[in-house]
């Protein structure tokens, strides 16, 4: 198959509209620190109300928990601080640990210390906080986004804390984090309008079971995984890393798609749908599109995960 991992990455190039996502995050980036904290407080009081809390198990956060106690002996000055290092991706002990926490623990440590803020027992948003100029721009931004996109936005910010000196992905340091509990059963059995391929098919299907095992052998040796807004993973031990830290307790919605055949009997298959996480459950879908690249004998030699510009792009489904 005469592909390369960078002609793969344009298949069904002209479906791809540009997500609001990075030009949401850059406008965040340019706020102060204590006006970055503002701001993440109140889209998420605002949508923390639809995190599902059986999602932060007690297991995920017992990663998070030496952290979470040293901070809760600080005074309240100091705890602000240790919000700001993070914010700021200072160099400082804590920033550092928060570093090589995987992304779901960096949220699970979050979600508790925004339950501590509410409890006072952290330092809480000062009262009559006034919103900067600054904030109620990024606020306006995020607000004309998608619940998806808003919770995408969220995460990323978070994701994006804390100080980390190498570039090797964090989520790669704790592939034996526990599972995540599913807030509803995923469909076992999927029917794509327009979809036969049985790779496809089945590696939706493993998603849904957290079956990685299954979905890994689907992929060529040399095959790569692109997430949304990231480079893609080559090799199935980066996969598989990645989908054990990343890819749990996902309910895949997938609801039509096109393949088509290209003449050296490779194909080219695109899937639009929902994707559920296990931190809002059935409260938040993102619309995504898988698009593979498959050899001749049918294994993945290339997925890219896309977030969606927005709902109309579900049914854009035009080849090329
Ligand atoms: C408080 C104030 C101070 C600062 C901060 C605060 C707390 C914020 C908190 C935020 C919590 C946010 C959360 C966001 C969760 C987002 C999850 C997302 C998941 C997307 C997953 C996708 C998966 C796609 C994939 C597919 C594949 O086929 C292959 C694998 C993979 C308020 C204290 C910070 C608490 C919980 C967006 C799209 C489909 C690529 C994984």
């Amino acid at each position: 198959m005469g592909y390369t991992i960078e002609s793969a990455q344009s298949i069904f190039s002209n479906t791809q509209v540009p997500s609001p996502i990075p030009a949401t995050l850059a406008l965040f980036e340019q706020l102060s620190v204590d006006d970055k904290l503002a701001l993440l407080w109140y889209v998420y009081t605002e949508m923390g109300r639809s995190v599902t809390p059986a999602a932060v198990g007690a297991a995920r956060l017992q990663f998070a928990e030496g952290l979470l106690q040293e901070i809760r002996k600080l005074s309240q000055p100091d705890q602000l601080q240790v919000m700001r290092d993070l914010a700021n991706r200072a160099d400082t002990p804590a920033s550092r640990s928060y570093g090589f926490f995987s992304v779901n623990t960096k949220l699970a440590f979050w979600y508790e210390l925004g339950e501590l803020m509410k409890q006072g027992i952290v330092a809480p948003m000062p009262a009559g906080y006034k919103i900067s100029k600054g904030i109620q721009v990024v606020l306006d931004t995020i607000k004309q986004l998608d619940a998806g996109q808003q919770i995408t936005v969220l995460r990323n910010a978070v994701v994006d804390m804390g100080f980390s000196s190498t570039a090797i992905p964090t989520s790669a340091a704790t592939s034996a984090e526990p599972l995540f509990q599913r807030a509803e059963p995923a469909p076992a059995k999927i029917a794509v309008e327009g979809i036969t391929e049985p790779t496809v098919l089945s590696y939706l299907e493993a998603l849904n079971k957290d079956d990685f095992e299954a979905a890994l052998a689907l992929f060529t040796p040399d095959g790569a995984l692109q997430p949304p807004f990231q480079k893609p993973l080559i090799g199935k031990e980066a996969i598989g890393r990645y989908m054990r830290a990343e890819a749990q307790g996902l309910n895949i919605l997938p609801q039509q798609g096109i393949s088509e055949s290209l003449p050296d009997g490779s194909k080219q298959v695109k899937v639009t749908g929902i994707v559920q996480t296990p931190w809002f459950g059935v409260n938040v879908g993102m619309n995504i599109s898988w698009r593979f690249l498959l050899n001749p004998q049918g294994n993945i030699f290339f997925v890219a995960i896309d977030m969606l510009a927005s709902p109309q792009e579900l049914l854009s489904l035009r080849p090329v």
